[in-house]
């Protein structure tokens, strides 16, 4: 049994499950959740068995996935007996999570009072984007900032587009980078905004940059999910979902098990609401997905995606909902490969690439899926490095640089690969103008028709174009 079904099944004692079992909601004023006591023990486990065993002591695991090895775990007071009684053997690495919490939160405040790099440590969501709107007032003709839509609780969701005058013309392609679906993943949004940082900074000193800013647009969401990220902010470090509940109280629905492909599977996603994986009660049940997959339909130039996520080390591509290879495996293999060797080269971390399900553990109603599996775009996400949701403020800026040459070669990718099958007539819009474009020339059987490259103009061309209409490819 892998991690995330063994915490579904199991206790469910994940960090975000204290506040919905207390008091803490969208209406009634909270107090912060505390976890005061709680240790982050370290042991060797031989087994994804030993990680649900001790779920069932009641610790949460702080890994990414179970594997052979060194693993973290939180341990509230109450299950610390139980731990002592099981005769494992442990090693405390902190006595008392909540001071690490506080120590943090300091930190940040101290660090406000005396300027200097915004990378140096982490920001929240007033800051995030106040810092889209430094990077679009520093470069008006390279940035603008986007507003997709608002939140369960009316937060926008925001974020830049960045793209040059340069010499790409209207049909150029689109990478999509979100990050902060999940609440508490706090490297998320900064690694996306040093993306958009380079890329509006660099723009006249870096060729690399400047032709690649010229030929594809950046779109960046920096924060997917605002209500829960202002959350943790507030009152609850280790929030995960968003903030879906009732008057009594917010249960939260998890953003990356709610998008609409494949949706409502029990493997990879749960039905049951205090699970921190609830999928929501349907697909895009949610304004934060809906805000998300209306903007990626009113974008069919975007052709490759990255959902940013932390931790782990690891590049995913689809499928995450069955371990079933898409038709692009190798594809994806490529992109996936060379982007391990670009953040490897930076400053030495190894980010094992590969398929979702297999990679880290099976995950339905992921945004990876719906994206390629109703868009067709080529879409990754990033576990970015640990230790897990907070790792020392000092990692943010090698985190940016790692993962920026990996990202960039996404963008070179589709501006290489970037023909648009069904924009027949070529005006860079695909309307029905282009099918009966395609319509003509495929009953008078001209040589372009043959989009399988059979050498015959069939009913099979007609097919891949079809297919490519639909998804606006
Ligand atoms: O469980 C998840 O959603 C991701 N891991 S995390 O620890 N950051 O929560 C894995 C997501 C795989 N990505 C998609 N299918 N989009
Ligand atoms: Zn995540």
């Amino acid at each position: 049994m892998n991690r995330r079904m063994a915490l579904v099944a199991g206790l469910g004692l994940g960090f975000g499950l204290a506040p919905a079992m207390g008091q803490p909601n969208a209406t009634v004023p909270s107090e912060a959740v505390r976890y005061e006591g709680h240790r982050v023990v370290r042991m060797d486990v031989a087994s994804p068995a030993d990680v649900a065993a001790m779920e069932a002591l009641g610790a949460e695991f702080l890994g990414c996935e179970a594997h052979a090895g060194p693993a973290e775990f939180r341990v509230p007071p109450e299950a610390m007996g139980r731990l002592n009684g099981s005769g494992r053997a442990f090693q405390v690495v902190v006595e008392n999570l909540q001071a690490e919490v506080d120590a943090e939160s300091a930190r940040i405040r101290a660090g406000r009072a005396v300027r200097g790099d915004w990378f140096a440590d982490y920001k929240d969501l007033q800051e995030v984007s106040d810092y889209v709107d430094a990077l679009v007032a520093l470069r008006p003709d390279l940035a603008q900032r986007i507003s997709l839509g608002v939140s369960l609780e009316g937060r926008e969701i925001f974020g830049l587009r960045v793209t040059g005058a340069g010499t790409g013309g209207p049909c150029r392609p689109e990478l999509l980078v979100n990050s902060a679906q999940h609440a508490r993943e706090w490297i998320t949004p900064m690694t996306t905004m040093f993306l958009a940082d380079a890329l509006v900074r660099r723009y006249d000193t870096d060729p690399y940059i400047r032709d690649l800013v010229d030929r594809v647009a950046f779109l960046i969401v920096p924060v997917v999910n605002p209500d829960g990220y202002d959350y943790t902010w507030t009152t609850a470090r280790f929030w995960r979902k968003n903030r879906r509940g009732d008057a009594a109280q917010v249960w939260g629905v998890d953003l990356n098990r709610n998008w609409g492909h494949q949706w409502g599977l029990n493997i990879g996603s749960s039905g049951n609401p205090f699970s921190e994986t609830y999928r929501g009660t349907a697909p895009f049940s949610e304004p934060e997905t809906q805000v998300m997959r209306d903007f990626v339909l009113a974008h069919p130039a975007i052709r490759s995606h990255n959902d940013v996520h932390s931790s782990g080390q690891l590049i995913l591509f689809p499928w995450g909902y069955t371990k079933e290879l898409t038709p692009d495996h190798a594809t994806f293999e490529v992109i996936g490969d060379e982007m391990h060797d670009r953040i490897l080269a930076v400053h030495g971390r190894d980010y094992r690439p590969g398929p979702t399900f297999t990679n880290i553990y099976p995950v339905s109603g992921g945004s990876k899926d719906w994206f390629y599996g109703e868009r067709g775009v080529l879409s990754f996400s990033y576990e970015m490095r640990g230790p897990g949701f907070n790792p020392p403020p000092g990692n943010i800026i090698p985190a940016g640089e790692e993962t920026l040459p990996a990202t960039l070669y996404q963008a070179e990718w589709i501006a290489d690969h970037s023909v648009f099958i069904s924009d027949w007539n070529g005006d860079c819009s695909i309307t029905v103008a282009d099918f009966l474009a395609f319509l003509s020339d495929w009953s008078a059987g001209a040589p372009r028709a043959d989009l399988n490259g059979d050498g015959a103009v069939n009913v099979a061309d007609f097919l891949v174009f079809l297919d490519a209409y639909a998804t606006g490819q």
